[in-house]
């Protein structure tokens, strides 16, 4: 699919404020800093579009992203940024999980790791979490762009053995160089009933 038209939407602190418009979301969880943000810019082609930035604890609020004014793709804070304070912390988590349980549209979550990293202890609970509720997730190995092919094949089978997915699931994805790309757009195509339109 092609992403023709991407504007920010509106920011929320708790999922309450916005029940969804009956359109289908997508949306991005992982560490602080891991990439959520510029996913959403490099999908859209647009890189001012979210903002992002080099320190952690950038996305504060749950951001809603329309595009092609047909689906949401939606940012969320990060979790696991051990210097933020426990009140703060506390608040994204509730954030994350209040719009995750709450969202009645939501058809997958991008559930992002630095494929430089094993994943977390608290990764590996967020995608327990995902189990848990029955969320259909992606696992996205991001900054690929500051490995090697052969580092990346490496990489890889550590991610799924800790998250408990197999090699073919995981999408190998760059913000800087793009690589991905077009398998997380066809998939954002197939989820949100988009990507046949595109090619009509
Ligand atoms: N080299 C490289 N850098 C990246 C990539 N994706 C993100 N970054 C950088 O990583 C930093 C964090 O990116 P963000 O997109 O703000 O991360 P985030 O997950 O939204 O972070 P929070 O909002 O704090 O949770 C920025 O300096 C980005 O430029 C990538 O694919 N490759
Ligand atoms: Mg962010």
């Amino acid at each position: 699919m092609t992403i023709r038209k991407a504007k920010f939407v509106k920011s929320m602190s708790a999922f309450g404020e916005f029940p969804g418009q009956g359109l289908p979301e997508i949306a991005m969880v992982g560490k602080s800093n891991v990439g959520k943000s510029s996913l959403i810019n490099n999908m859209a082609g647009n890189s001012h579009l979210a903002r992002t930035s080099s320190e952690p604890g950038k996305t504060r609020l749950v951001n809603l992203y329309l595009i092609n004014e047909a689906f949401f793709l939606v940012d969320l804070p990060g979790y696991g940024f051990a210097k933020a304070p426990k009140q703060e912390k506390q608040k994204w988590a509730e954030m994350i999980e209040g719009y995750l349980k709450g969202s009645g549209y939501l058809k997958r979550v991008f559930q992002l790791v630095d494929i430089r990293h094993a994943p977390t202890e608290d990764d590996q609970l967020m995608v327990e979490y995902l189990r848990h509720y029955d969320i259909p997730f992606t696992v996205v190995a991001t900054k690929a762009d500051k490995l090697s092919k052969a580092q990346r094949g490496r990489s890889v089978p550590v991610i799924c053995r800790t998250l408990g997915v197999q090699p073919w699931e995981v999408i190998v994805h760059s913000s800087k160089d793009g690589t991905g790309r077009d398998r997380l757009l066809q998939l954002i195509g197939e989820e949100t009933g988009c990507g046949e339109q595109e090619q009509a």
